[in-house]
């Protein structure tokens, strides 16, 4: 059986979560194990997990044939390449190309510095606050929320339309690490908060944040 490692709440683990609750709601039974590697308590840099990801991170999908994967992005387009009935990519490639644009965007340049400001204002890992990194994100931020606010103007349920994307759950996983961190980036953006109070009704949602 594959075996996950990862920890709750953290961003890049729960993206991945989020996928497999997604996929499992449609009907995918995935044979994979959960692992829990305890950030608080450092273990994601002890010897046993450096020897399943050389950079101390999460998460990490070991395959049965015992290598890994070790990005999360990494793990879910192989995870939609092994189990492709239901995945969440459309078959066609526009479609798909475009939902990728739209998954890295959100990710490189919103959600990574949404993680980045929450770490430097209010670190859920204790990490020294950093005004100076705060300053230059708080300042880049309006373009990252406005490229998400005119994706939902048209009124949309979901990032892609009527159907989950991989980029729902990017953003999702973001969102949860700001409120973990007690940081609002959201509220002047009502089609952002519309769409962050749609997706936590969903059962994958549900089923997977603690914030
Ligand atoms: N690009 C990697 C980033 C992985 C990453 O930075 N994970 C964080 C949790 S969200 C982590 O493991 N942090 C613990 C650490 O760096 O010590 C991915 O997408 O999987």
């Amino acid at each position: 059986m594959m075996k996950l490692y990862g920890v709750p709440a953290a961003p890049n683990p729960t993206k991945v979560f989020l996928y497999l609750a997604e996929r499992e709601a449609l009907g995918a039974q995935m044979d994979i194990e959960h692992i829990r590697v305890n950030t608080l308590k450092g273990e994601q840099n002890q010897p046993e997990h450096l020897a399943r990801n050389r950079f101390g991170a999460l998460p990490t999908l070991e395959l049965v044939d015992g290598s890994f994967i070790i990005e999360s992005l990494a793990i879910i387009y192989f995870l939609e390449d092994l189990y492709p009935e239901g995945c969440l990519q459309a078959s066609d490639p526009v479609a798909r190309g475009l939902a990728r644009d739209m998954e890295r965007n959100v990710e490189l340049r919103f959600a990574n510095n949404l993680s980045r400001y929450v770490h430097a204002v209010n670190s859920p890992l204790g990490l020294p606050k950093d005004p100076k990194v705060a300053a230059e994100i708080e300042a880049a931020m309006p373009r990252a929320l406005g490229y998400l606010e005119d994706i939902l103007r048209d009124g949309r349920p979901l990032l892609g339309g009527d159907t989950v994307s991989i980029a729902d759950c990017t953003l999702q996983s973001a969102l949860q690490f700001a409120r973990f961190g007690k940081v609002d980036a959201i509220a002047d953006y009502p089609g952002v908060c519309a769409w962050d109070e749609r997706y936590r009704q969903r059962p994958a949602a549900q089923a997977v944040l603690k914030f």
